[in-house]
Protein backbone atom coordinates (compact mmCIF):
# COMPACT_ATOMS: atom_id res chain seq x y z
CA UNK A 1 0.00 0.00 0.00
CA UNK A 2 2.89 2.20 0.88
CA UNK A 3 4.52 1.42 -2.16
CA UNK A 4 1.43 2.66 -4.01
CA UNK A 5 0.81 5.28 -2.10
CA UNK A 6 4.60 6.36 -3.61
CA UNK A 7 4.04 5.33 -6.89
CA UNK A 8 1.43 7.50 -6.89
CA UNK A 9 2.80 10.81 -6.00
CA UNK A 10 5.83 9.84 -8.18
CA UNK A 11 3.48 9.81 -10.56
CA UNK A 12 1.32 13.25 -9.61
CA UNK A 13 4.97 14.59 -9.24
CA UNK A 14 6.50 13.90 -12.78
CA UNK A 15 3.03 14.64 -14.28
CA UNK A 16 2.75 18.29 -12.83
CA UNK A 17 6.50 18.79 -13.09
CA UNK A 18 6.17 18.12 -17.15
CA UNK A 19 2.76 19.75 -17.27
CA UNK A 20 4.51 22.89 -16.06
CA UNK A 21 7.45 22.62 -18.11
CA UNK A 22 6.03 21.90 -21.52
CA UNK A 23 3.83 24.77 -21.35
CA UNK A 24 7.15 27.15 -21.09
CA UNK A 25 10.10 24.95 -23.22
CA UNK A 26 10.78 27.73 -25.66
CA UNK A 27 13.54 26.90 -28.63
CA UNK A 28 16.26 28.95 -29.40
CA UNK A 29 18.07 29.17 -32.41
CA UNK A 30 21.93 30.00 -32.66
CA UNK A 31 24.01 29.96 -35.65
CA UNK A 32 27.06 29.10 -33.87
CA UNK A 33 29.28 26.22 -32.33
CA UNK A 34 28.57 25.63 -28.73
CA UNK A 35 31.54 27.23 -27.36
CA UNK A 36 31.04 30.71 -29.25
CA UNK A 37 30.50 33.77 -27.41
CA UNK A 38 26.68 34.17 -28.40
CA UNK A 39 26.36 30.88 -27.64
CA UNK A 40 27.86 30.78 -24.36
CA UNK A 41 25.37 34.06 -23.84
CA UNK A 42 22.05 31.84 -25.02
CA UNK A 43 22.98 28.89 -22.51
CA UNK A 44 23.22 31.64 -19.69
CA UNK A 45 19.99 33.22 -20.35
CA UNK A 46 18.23 29.84 -20.65
CA UNK A 47 20.02 29.24 -16.98
CA UNK A 48 19.01 32.74 -15.90
CA UNK A 49 15.46 32.32 -16.98
CA UNK A 50 14.81 29.11 -15.28
CA UNK A 51 16.40 29.68 -12.18
CA UNK A 52 14.29 33.18 -11.41
CA UNK A 53 11.06 31.55 -12.93
CA UNK A 54 11.46 28.87 -10.76
CA UNK A 55 11.25 26.38 -13.49
CA UNK A 56 8.15 27.43 -15.56
CA UNK A 57 10.25 28.67 -18.14
CA UNK A 58 12.52 26.33 -19.76
CA UNK A 59 14.42 28.52 -22.93
CA UNK A 60 17.04 25.65 -24.51
CA UNK A 61 18.79 26.66 -27.41
CA UNK A 62 19.66 24.46 -30.61
CA UNK A 63 23.83 25.64 -31.28
CA UNK A 64 25.29 25.15 -34.58
CA UNK A 65 22.23 26.04 -36.92
CA UNK A 66 20.48 22.70 -35.87
CA UNK A 67 17.25 24.70 -36.54
CA UNK A 68 17.93 26.09 -39.97
CA UNK A 69 19.71 28.88 -41.84
CA UNK A 70 19.44 32.80 -40.61
CA UNK A 71 17.08 33.95 -43.51
CA UNK A 72 14.52 30.83 -42.38
CA UNK A 73 14.98 31.38 -38.89
CA UNK A 74 14.14 34.78 -39.08
CA UNK A 75 10.88 33.98 -40.65
CA UNK A 76 10.33 30.94 -37.93
CA UNK A 77 10.82 33.55 -35.16
CA UNK A 78 7.97 36.13 -37.02
CA UNK A 79 5.42 33.45 -37.22
CA UNK A 80 5.82 32.79 -33.14
CA UNK A 81 7.34 29.03 -34.45
CA UNK A 82 10.70 29.35 -32.58
CA UNK A 83 11.15 31.54 -29.49
CA UNK A 84 14.15 33.15 -29.42
CA UNK A 85 17.57 33.76 -31.09
CA UNK A 86 20.65 35.61 -31.80
CA UNK A 87 20.92 37.19 -35.45
CA UNK A 88 23.36 39.26 -37.34
CA UNK A 89 21.50 42.60 -38.17
CA UNK A 90 22.59 42.47 -42.29
CA UNK A 91 19.94 39.85 -42.92
CA UNK A 92 17.03 42.06 -41.50
CA UNK A 93 18.20 44.72 -44.01
CA UNK A 94 15.46 43.80 -46.50
CA UNK A 95 12.75 43.49 -43.58
CA UNK A 96 13.35 46.54 -41.42
CA UNK A 97 14.67 49.77 -42.89
CA UNK A 98 16.50 50.93 -39.65
CA UNK A 99 18.18 48.24 -39.63
CA UNK A 100 20.28 49.69 -42.31
CA UNK A 101 21.77 52.71 -40.68
CA UNK A 102 24.19 50.39 -38.00
CA UNK A 103 25.13 48.06 -40.94
CA UNK A 104 26.17 50.62 -43.40
CA UNK A 105 29.96 50.84 -44.12
CA UNK A 106 32.18 52.55 -41.49
CA UNK A 107 29.28 54.57 -39.84
CA UNK A 108 30.58 53.58 -36.34
CA UNK A 109 34.09 54.85 -35.31
CA UNK A 110 34.58 52.53 -32.53
CA UNK A 111 33.41 49.78 -30.49
CA UNK A 112 32.90 52.05 -28.22
CA UNK A 113 31.36 54.56 -30.22
CA UNK A 114 28.75 51.49 -31.31
CA UNK A 115 27.86 50.64 -27.80
CA UNK A 116 27.03 54.08 -27.02
CA UNK A 117 24.60 54.24 -30.06
CA UNK A 118 23.16 50.65 -29.41
CA UNK A 119 23.10 51.43 -25.43
CA UNK A 120 21.22 54.48 -25.93
CA UNK A 121 18.03 55.93 -27.58
CA UNK A 122 19.38 55.42 -31.21
CA UNK A 123 19.25 51.98 -29.72
CA UNK A 124 15.75 51.55 -28.70
CA UNK A 125 14.62 53.21 -32.10
CA UNK A 126 15.98 51.17 -34.01
CA UNK A 127 14.62 47.97 -31.94
CA UNK A 128 11.09 49.60 -31.72
CA UNK A 129 10.93 49.43 -35.15
CA UNK A 130 11.01 45.54 -35.40
CA UNK A 131 8.02 44.87 -33.23
CA UNK A 132 6.50 46.20 -36.95
CA UNK A 133 7.54 42.75 -37.95
CA UNK A 134 6.45 40.57 -34.57
CA UNK A 135 10.11 40.94 -33.04
CA UNK A 136 10.81 42.16 -29.71
CA UNK A 137 14.21 42.90 -29.41
CA UNK A 138 15.87 42.22 -26.17
CA UNK A 139 19.43 43.91 -26.30
CA UNK A 140 21.94 44.24 -28.22
CA UNK A 141 25.43 41.99 -28.98
CA UNK A 142 28.51 42.22 -30.37
CA UNK A 143 29.94 41.39 -33.70
CA UNK A 144 33.06 42.93 -34.16
CA UNK A 145 34.46 44.59 -37.33
CA UNK A 146 33.54 42.94 -40.77
CA UNK A 147 36.84 42.45 -43.14
CA UNK A 148 37.36 41.06 -46.60
CA UNK A 149 39.15 37.70 -47.71
CA UNK A 150 39.78 35.95 -50.36
CA UNK A 151 41.65 32.88 -52.48
CA UNK A 152 43.47 34.66 -55.05
CA UNK A 153 45.70 37.32 -53.55
CA UNK A 154 46.84 40.30 -51.12
CA UNK A 155 44.05 43.22 -50.98
CA UNK A 156 45.23 46.97 -50.02
CA UNK A 157 42.39 48.91 -52.16
CA UNK A 158 39.21 48.88 -53.22
CA UNK A 159 41.20 48.29 -56.86
CA UNK A 160 42.85 44.71 -55.42
CA UNK A 161 38.87 43.40 -55.12
CA UNK A 162 37.84 44.36 -59.13
CA UNK A 163 35.91 42.01 -60.50
CA UNK A 164 35.94 39.54 -57.44
CA UNK A 165 32.74 37.55 -56.34
CA UNK A 166 32.45 37.77 -52.69
CA UNK A 167 29.77 36.16 -50.80
CA UNK A 168 27.35 38.04 -48.33
CA UNK A 169 24.35 38.11 -46.42
CA UNK A 170 21.08 38.53 -47.63
CA UNK A 171 21.11 42.17 -47.92
CA UNK A 172 20.01 44.67 -51.61
CA UNK A 173 22.21 47.19 -49.22
CA UNK A 174 25.47 44.62 -49.05
CA UNK A 175 24.96 44.33 -52.89
CA UNK A 176 25.02 47.88 -53.35
CA UNK A 177 28.28 48.18 -50.75
CA UNK A 178 30.43 45.46 -52.98
CA UNK A 179 28.85 46.91 -56.12
CA UNK A 180 30.39 50.34 -55.29
CA UNK A 181 33.58 48.37 -54.75
CA UNK A 182 34.07 47.42 -58.16
CA UNK A 183 33.61 43.91 -57.08
CA UNK A 184 29.97 41.50 -57.20
CA UNK A 185 28.09 40.59 -53.94
CA UNK A 186 26.43 37.13 -54.18
CA UNK A 187 24.07 36.05 -51.14
CA UNK A 188 24.58 32.61 -49.91
CA UNK A 189 24.20 31.25 -46.26
CA UNK A 190 26.69 30.79 -44.04
CA UNK A 191 26.52 27.14 -43.93
CA UNK A 192 27.56 26.49 -47.51
CA UNK A 193 30.49 29.78 -48.08
CA UNK A 194 33.30 27.18 -46.65
CA UNK A 195 32.24 25.07 -50.02
CA UNK A 196 31.48 27.59 -52.02
CA UNK A 197 35.38 29.00 -51.71
CA UNK A 198 36.51 25.90 -51.63
CA UNK A 199 34.88 25.19 -55.22
CA UNK A 200 35.84 28.80 -56.00
CA UNK A 201 31.61 29.85 -56.52
CA UNK A 202 33.11 32.29 -55.11
CA UNK A 203 36.16 34.16 -54.58
CA UNK A 204 36.07 35.83 -51.11
CA UNK A 205 33.68 36.71 -48.85
CA UNK A 206 33.85 39.26 -45.51
CA UNK A 207 33.19 38.51 -41.71
CA UNK A 208 34.96 38.92 -38.24
CA UNK A 209 38.04 37.10 -37.06
CA UNK A 210 35.88 34.60 -34.95
CA UNK A 211 33.63 33.63 -37.41
CA UNK A 212 36.30 33.32 -40.31
CA UNK A 213 38.26 31.43 -37.71
CA UNK A 214 34.78 29.04 -36.87
CA UNK A 215 33.78 28.23 -40.22
CA UNK A 216 37.34 27.66 -41.04
CA UNK A 217 37.47 30.21 -44.46
CA UNK A 218 40.89 30.42 -43.51
CA UNK A 219 41.88 27.56 -44.78
CA UNK A 220 40.43 27.69 -48.48
CA UNK A 221 40.41 32.16 -48.59
CA UNK A 222 43.84 32.91 -46.36
CA UNK A 223 44.16 36.71 -47.87
CA UNK A 224 42.78 38.51 -45.07
CA UNK A 225 42.45 42.40 -45.56
CA UNK A 226 42.07 44.43 -41.96
CA UNK A 227 39.75 46.76 -43.48
CA UNK A 228 36.68 46.78 -40.88
CA UNK A 229 34.23 48.31 -43.40
CA UNK A 230 31.45 47.47 -41.38
CA UNK A 231 31.28 46.98 -37.26
CA UNK A 232 27.19 45.13 -37.71
CA UNK A 233 26.05 44.61 -34.02
CA UNK A 234 23.50 41.44 -33.07
CA UNK A 235 20.47 41.11 -31.60
CA UNK A 236 18.86 38.77 -28.83
CA UNK A 237 15.42 38.57 -30.10
CA UNK A 238 11.95 37.12 -28.88
CA UNK A 239 8.91 36.25 -30.69
CA UNK A 240 6.19 39.46 -30.12
CA UNK A 241 3.76 36.82 -29.97
CA UNK A 242 5.94 34.94 -26.95
CA UNK A 243 6.41 38.19 -25.21
CA UNK A 244 2.82 39.46 -25.41
CA UNK A 245 1.74 36.43 -23.61
CA UNK A 246 4.42 36.97 -20.51
CA UNK A 247 3.06 38.67 -17.39
CA UNK A 248 4.66 42.39 -16.99
CA UNK A 249 6.73 40.04 -14.06
CA UNK A 250 8.31 38.12 -16.69
CA UNK A 251 8.74 40.28 -18.97
CA UNK A 252 11.30 42.00 -16.79
CA UNK A 253 12.85 38.59 -16.16
CA UNK A 254 13.24 37.83 -19.50
CA UNK A 255 14.46 41.24 -20.56
CA UNK A 256 17.08 41.24 -17.49
CA UNK A 257 18.11 37.68 -18.72
CA UNK A 258 18.67 38.26 -21.93
CA UNK A 259 20.60 42.26 -20.85
CA UNK A 260 22.74 40.31 -18.49
CA UNK A 261 23.88 37.42 -21.01
CA UNK A 262 24.62 39.88 -23.46
CA UNK A 263 27.04 41.66 -21.32
CA UNK A 264 28.96 38.34 -20.47
CA UNK A 265 28.70 37.67 -24.90
CA UNK A 266 30.25 41.28 -24.98
CA UNK A 267 33.27 39.98 -22.76
CA UNK A 268 33.83 36.72 -24.25
CA UNK A 269 33.95 38.33 -27.24
CA UNK A 270 36.72 40.50 -26.82
CA UNK A 271 38.43 37.12 -25.72
CA UNK A 272 37.59 35.63 -28.39
CA UNK A 273 38.65 38.03 -31.28
CA UNK A 274 42.23 37.99 -30.14
CA UNK A 275 42.07 34.07 -29.73
CA UNK A 276 40.67 33.39 -33.19
CA UNK A 277 43.45 36.03 -34.61
CA UNK A 278 46.23 33.71 -33.30
CA UNK A 279 44.72 31.16 -34.23
CA UNK A 280 43.61 31.90 -38.32
CA UNK A 281 47.36 33.01 -37.86
CA UNK A 282 49.27 30.01 -36.87
CA UNK A 283 46.65 28.57 -39.61
CA UNK A 284 47.90 30.20 -42.42
CA UNK A 285 45.94 33.03 -43.01
CA UNK A 286 48.36 36.12 -44.65
CA UNK A 287 46.85 39.42 -42.95
CA UNK A 288 46.98 42.86 -44.52
CA UNK A 289 47.25 45.04 -41.68
CA UNK A 290 47.45 49.24 -42.15
CA UNK A 291 45.93 49.84 -45.36
CA UNK A 292 44.92 53.15 -45.79
CA UNK A 293 41.05 53.61 -45.03
CA UNK A 294 40.58 56.66 -46.93
CA UNK A 295 40.38 55.08 -50.44
CA UNK A 296 38.05 52.53 -49.18
CA UNK A 297 35.52 55.33 -47.38
CA UNK A 298 35.79 57.54 -50.41
CA UNK A 299 34.37 54.58 -52.72
CA UNK A 300 31.26 54.14 -50.40
CA UNK A 301 29.68 57.63 -51.24
CA UNK A 302 27.16 56.17 -53.82
CA UNK A 303 25.80 54.04 -50.55
CA UNK A 304 25.79 56.78 -48.19
CA UNK A 305 24.04 58.96 -51.57
CA UNK A 306 21.46 56.04 -51.93
CA UNK A 307 20.49 55.71 -48.24
CA UNK A 308 21.05 58.64 -47.50
CA UNK A 309 18.17 59.67 -49.93
CA UNK A 310 15.83 57.70 -47.45
CA UNK A 311 14.93 60.15 -44.71
CA UNK A 312 14.57 57.61 -41.72
CA UNK A 313 17.93 56.19 -42.29
CA UNK A 314 19.29 59.53 -42.64
CA UNK A 315 17.84 60.52 -39.71
CA UNK A 316 19.49 57.80 -38.04
CA UNK A 317 22.88 58.36 -40.19
CA UNK A 318 23.21 61.98 -38.15
CA UNK A 319 22.33 60.94 -34.97
CA UNK A 320 24.47 58.62 -34.76
CA UNK A 321 27.32 61.33 -36.13
CA UNK A 322 26.40 63.12 -33.07
CA UNK A 323 27.26 60.66 -30.57
CA UNK A 324 30.55 60.84 -29.08
C1 LIG B 1 28.60 35.87 -38.40
C2 LIG B 1 27.33 36.23 -37.67
C3 LIG B 1 26.21 35.34 -38.14
C4 LIG B 1 26.07 35.46 -39.63
C5 LIG B 1 27.38 35.17 -40.30
C6 LIG B 1 27.29 35.32 -41.81
O1 LIG B 1 27.51 36.08 -36.29
O2 LIG B 1 25.02 35.69 -37.51
O3 LIG B 1 25.11 34.59 -40.10
O4 LIG B 1 28.39 36.01 -39.79
O5 LIG B 1 28.19 35.90 -42.41
O6 LIG B 1 29.64 36.73 -38.01
O7 LIG B 1 26.30 34.86 -42.39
Amino acid sequence: MRKLAGLVAAAALFMSVSTVASAADWRGWNIHVPDYPTSTSMDEFGKLVAERTQGRINPKTYHSAQLGQQDEAIQQIQLGALDFAVFNLVPFNNIVNESIAFTLPYVFDSVDHMHKVVDGPIGQEVGKAFEAKNIVVLAWQDAGARNFYNSKHEVKTPADLKGMKIRIQSSDMNVAMIGALGANGTPIPYGEVFTALQQGVVDGAENNWPSYDEAQHFQVAKYFTIDEHVMVPEIFVIAKTVWDGLSKEDQEIVRQAAVEASQLERKLWAEREQTARKKVEAGGAIVVDNIDKAPWKAAMAPVYEKYGADPVIKHLMDEIAAVH
